[in-house]
């Protein structure tokens, strides 16, 4: 009987994007991806790091976070669930509530797990996954992010003393697993961390230590390794053009920059020996995300205008939560002064919530000299310095009552602020 697993990562519950929450698009999926495990009579789900976005997660989220785990034993008895912490989460925070939570059949591995005498506890991240027959059909490496500090310190010299010590923890669990594995049981593993050759996105990843300078070779695992699902990318993508070795991505965009994104969670069936088959479940969007100009790159603030007075009516009952997401470039030829309010105004009775505004319009060159030394900044006069700036920002010279405030100011503060 074949395993099916589904793999998840990256959830980042209580996530805010330009000061919006985003509860109710993480509350879809979590519905969506219970009917989703039920649909695909899963035996398991494997969550791979970053399901909060910080470390102290709010009340709202940790109940979204339990109150999931619960529904979906309630709707799929048999499903198990591994949980591994990501470099978001405070692994301790997660491991918590550990020994309750495995009473619910989910096993979770926070931070790296240490015994009594503070040694690392290799045997604990290995969890065995039982089939619909209740016999153990795999035995899962679930490695949470790997922390500085859970490495030993001669290693740390290096970012190649890193990956090297990092690789040497996942030999010792892969070790572990093998020892336990029978014949025709899978072998899976679980991390959080960079991979070499993937593509991140641009924003919302944070750079862990594991960064591009210190990315993990996807050859590390084995042939015998069947799966490996992976956390920390956004972005679904294979690793090392291996089909079993796989980041999820997370589930909604995390930056506006995400949107083009295929959010998917990732099927996959193992049955004793054979590849594994993955397939990939795109995940509804509940939010849309949209960006203005939306064919074009660039657009000048006339066409802009003209793109967001079509944005469809705001309908009575929009709440802020179900309004698309805009993001807005303007790249004119000059800077406009009051961009922002003549956006604002377009949007008057649009259904659409903005939450970028990005000016491209390119700047004029600073006449000011390129490199102000310390000992010639004294040679600078402030107001040479407030002109340059207000004609850059603004696109012409201040106002002559502007410029009047600007010299009382500076007045000011060259007395010692004293009225
Ligand atoms: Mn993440």
């Amino acid at each position: 009987m074949p395993l099916r697993l589904l793999h998840t990562s990256d959830w980042h519950l209580g996530h805010t994007l330009h000061d919006r929450e985003r509860d109710q698009e993480h509350h879809a999926f979590l519905e969506w991806l219970v009917a989703h495990a039920v649909a695909e009579r899963a035996d398991a789900v494997l969550i791979a790091g970053d399901i909060f976005d910080s470390a102290n997660p709010s009340a709202r989220a940790q109940a979204a976070y339990y109150s999931f785990l619960r529904r979906l034993r309630v709707a799929l008895p048999s499903v198990a669930v591994v949980v591994t912490g990501g470099n978001h989460d405070s692994g301790h925070r997660l491991d918590a509530p550990r020994s309750l939570l495995e009473e619910l059949g989910v096993r979770v591995v926070g931070a790296v797990p240490r015994d009594a005498t503070g040694a690392i506890d290799v045997g604990r991240l290995v969890v065995p996954l039982t089939d619909a027959s209740g016999a153990v059909a795999a035995w899962v490496v679930a490695m949470p992010f790997i922390r500085l500090q859970d490495l030993p310190s001669a290693a740390l010299g290096s970012a190649d003393g890193v990956v090297q010590a990092v690789r040497a923890l996942y030999d010792e669990a892969l070790t572990c697993a093998r020892a336990a594995r029978q014949p025709g049981q899978a072998l899976i593993a679980m991390g959080h961390a960079w991979f070499e050759a993937a593509q991140a996105s641009s924003g919302s990843e944070r750079k862990v230590q594991l960064g591009n300078e210190a990315a993990l070779p996807a050859t590390m695992f084995a042939d015998d390794v069947d799966y490996v699902a992976l956390g920390h990318l956004h972005l679904a993508q294979r690793v090392g053009g291996r089909d079993h070795v796989r980041y999820c991505g997370s589930p909604i965009p995390l930056a506006l920059d995400e949107r083009t994104y295929t959010h998917q969670v990732l099927s996959v069936e193992l049955a004793g020996g054979s590849p594994a088959i993955v397939r990939s479940h795109p995940i509804p969007r509940t939010v849309p995300f949209w960006r203005i100009p939306q064919e074009r790159t660039a657009a000048s603030l006339a066409e802009v205008l003209a793109e967001l007075q079509a944005l469809p009516p705001r309908v009575p009952n929009q709440g802020l939560s179900d309004l698309p997401f805009l993001d807005v470039v303007v790249t004119d030829t000059v800077r406009i002064p009051n961009l922002r309010a003549q956006i604002d105004e377009a949007l008057v009775g649009r259904g659409a919530h903005l939450a970028r505004l990005l000016d491209a319009t390119p700047r004029p060159p600073s006449r000011l000299p390129a490199h102000l030394a310390k000992d010639s900044l004294a040679e600078v006069e402030p107001e040479a310095i407030f002109l340059d700036y207000w004609e850059r920002e603004r696109g012409g010279p201040p106002t002559e009552a502007v410029l009047s405030r600007f010299r009382q100011v500076l007045d000011l503060a060259r007395n010692g602020g004293a009225p």
